[in-house]
């Protein structure tokens, strides 16, 4: 275990992917800690590039590292673009971790994702599941990489000290979300679709057959379980970061039904996968690190509504 708390008072942070849903909600929480947030546009630099990140590294010298740039989307987007999944995924994290070496970073933090645990993991799903069995076919790609994110980190606290660490959240949702339902998650989708259809009096149309179960976490909520971890935790294996409980793709669409305001016909789409069956983790370690979500799954959906008719995210 190294030094904790770990101060980030003062401090130049730099999240990586300060763009994207989970790096904004980080950059936002960091607000309130006192340090110097960093950023890089992606027209200024591009992650992939190894000896592009290590240049702007030494230029910009950041003190700690939030590695929050991935190539992420929902059960479609991965399943249709594996060299993207598994190529850009594993350069953004070669690049960030061993500029992070270069440069002497003091702490990052690595950002994964539960998709990384066996397609049928025991629930909760405990940290020590992991390569403990086959992964779900349509997100292997991306699990590969983000293993391979873990074990890096790992490889650096191992062999040079590193004050390395990861952190799995579970499936995310909130403002700046991707609301593109050719690469959306599973949340953005159905208040776009349920928000579609209570204007137009349709259907809603939900993937799959709606019985896999899901965890979902407010971004925000997240963000400040991240800013957590840097401050309190300092040691080797990854930690999960989710809610709690987890919920039916069906019983979702009933409560996004709810908040948006909508009661009519919804069918189901068997053509398309329903991926994992069921991926809650066990979120004991964080609990024991001091830390609890505070956003309950209607009031993080009533958000993430009034976000999307407010035209905050992507692909609107
Ligand atoms: O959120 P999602 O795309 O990703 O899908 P995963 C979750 C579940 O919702 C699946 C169903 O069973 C989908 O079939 N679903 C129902 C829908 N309607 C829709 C819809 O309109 N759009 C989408 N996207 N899904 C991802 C991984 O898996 O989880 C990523 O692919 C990442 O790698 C992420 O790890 C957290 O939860 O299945």
């Amino acid at each position: 275990m190294g030094a904790v708390p770990f101060e980030l008072i003062g401090k130049r942070v730099w999240v990586a992917g300060h763009r994207g849903m989970v790096g904004s909600a980080i950059v936002r929480r960091l607000a309130s800690e006192a340090c110097e947030v960093i950023i890089a546009g992606r027209d200024e630099l591009d992650l992939t590039d190894q000896r592009a990140v290590l240049g702007w590294m030494h230029n910009q010298r950041p003190e700690v590292v939030v590695l929050a740039a991935a190539r992420v989307g929902g059960i479609l987007a991965n399943d249709s673009m594996p060299v993207e999944f598994l190529r850009d995924n594993l350069l953004i994290e070669t690049s960030v971790l061993t500029g992070a070496e270069s440069v002497g970073v003091e702490k990052l933090l690595f950002l994964g994702s539960s998709c990384i645990y066996p397609k049928h993991a025991a629930q909760p799903i405990k940290e020590e599941a992991l390569l403990t069995g086959p992964l779900e076919p349509t997100n292997e790609w991306y699990a590969i990489a983000k293993i391979a994110g873990i074990k890096l980190a790992l490889a650096y606290r191992r062999q040079y000290g590193c004050d390395f660490i990861s952190a799995m959240p579970t499936n995310l949702y909130g403002p700046g979300d991707n609301f593109d339902l050719n690469a959306s998650h599973v949340m953005p989708a159905l208040i776009r679709k349920v928000h579609e259809a209570k204007l137009s009096g349709g259907e809603v149309v939900v993937w799959g057959s709606g019985t896999p179960r899901r965890e979902f976490l407010y971004v925000d909520d997240c963000a400040d379980a991240c800013v957590h971890l840097l401050r309190h935790y300092s040691d080797d294996s990854h930690v999960n970061v989710g809610s709690g409980s987890d919920v039916s793709i069906m019983e979702l669409t009933r409560l996004v039904m709810e908040v948006v305001g909508y009661n009519g016909p919804v069918v189901t789409d068997p053509s398309k996968p329903d991926g994992t069956p069921r991926k809650l983790m066990d979120n004991g370690k964080l609990a024991g690190l001091g830390w609890t979500p505070k956003t309950a799954l209607r009031d993080g959906v009533a958000k993430s509504y009034a976000a999307f008719l407010n035209g905050e995210g992507r692909g609107l």
